[in-house]
């Protein structure tokens, strides 16, 4: 089966370095092209959420359809894989680089060294916390911060300014944690009669989601939780799984707010199971590319570009879902 020069080597070492080549065993993967084709190194959180799912798939159909060599790395889940496959890129000299960073911090070293080597980077989805935004060419992405904002408005309509609130925090240290729990709270703490009486994070999970309800209902007594806000829907829909296991009815016993307006949340509105939904709109493969092009060509552009949000109501999502993109 092999010439003889083969027989010497290892049969082990041959298959590392035939997987190594053809690019598997790793959360990486790329369609090959012709030299002139750009390439783009584009580097995802992972596979977290429904709404992470859409926007993966947001950003690789868009560059199928431009025609760009896109090179694929999935951070899953860990900081440390993000960082190197940045450098990996930088090393392979991608013509430009889109980060979805999974934490605000850790990424100064890193854009010093594409800055260096001349690759623009486009921050997309979530931002970096870094003393200099020469460091990157421009950031695509929803306002988390507003989206905390339209949640607790909607608290206080629904509430009339009196209830106990638990909050099911997204990945710690992310930017739309950050912000989703203090602009919720700016909110929050103008009302007396609302009390966020706990606040754990549910790593924008479902599964984790469940686990944090599950201990908050027994921790406080589902007698005391007047409402779930969650920051994100796959976290409020392991919720409802947490408060129908209790016997209790979700959206009426305790009435639940997230953040995202994915598919499954809109199904849990029509099935009476979750009140409101702000939408975090994930569709942001076309922007993205938009801005890259002209980064690419030498324009200056917008270094802070937003995608629009709306608030669903259950009452209206039978007639929304219809409509929904994602
Ligand atoms: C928000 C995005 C968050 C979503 C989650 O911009 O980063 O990450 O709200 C996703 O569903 O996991």
């Amino acid at each position: 089966m092999f010439p003889d020069v083969l027989k010497k080597i290892p049969l082990t070492f041959l298959i590392i370095t035939g997987l190594f080549l053809s690019g598997c065993g790793g959360g990486s993967d790329d369609s090959s092209a012709d030299s002139d084709t750009l390439t783009i190194g584009f580097i995802q959180t992972g596979a977290e959420s429904d709404w992470r799912k859409a926007h993966t798939v947001s950003v690789k159909e868009e560059a199928e359809k431009r025609g760009y060599n896109l090179k694929f790395a999935d951070g899953q889940g860990k900081p440390e894989n993000q960082i190197k496959a940045f450098s990996s890129f930088v090393v392979q000299r991608v013509d430009a680089i889109i980060l979805a960073p999974i934490v605000e911090t850790g990424w100064e070293t890193a854009l010093r060294k594409a800055k260096a080597a001349g690759i623009p980077v486009l921050i997309l989805d979530r931002t970096v916390d870094v003393s200099d935004d020469s460091l990157f060419a421009t950031y695509v992405g929803a306002d988390t911060y507003q989206e905390g904002i339209q949640a607790a408005e909607w608290v206080v309509k629904e509430t009339g300014g009196k209830a106990n609130i638990v909050e099911l925090q997204g990945t710690p240290g992310s930017s739309p944690a950050i912000n989703r729990l203090k602009s919720f709270k700016s909110v929050i703490d103008q009302h007396p009669g609302l009390k966020i009486i706990d606040s754990q994070s549910g790593d924008f999970r479902r599964a984790n989601g469940k686990q944090v309800m599950e201990a908050m209902l027994k921790k406080h007594g589902p007698e005391n939780i007047d409402l779930v806000y969650a920051h994100n829907d796959d976290m409020a829909l392991g919720a409802i799984q947490a408060i129908e296991e209790a016997g209790l009815k979700p959206a009426v016993y305790i009435k639940l707010i997230s953040i995202d307006a994915v598919r499954a949340a809109f199904e849990a509105m029509v099935d009476g199971k979750l009140n409101c939904v702000v939408e975090c709109n994930p569709l942001q493969g076309p922007l993205a590319f938009d801005l890259l092009e002209k980064i690419l060509a030498g324009e200056t552009v917008a270094k802070d570009n937003r995608v629009k949000d709306e608030v669903f109501e259950m009452a209206h999502a039978a007639e929304d879902i219809k409509t929904r993109a994602y």
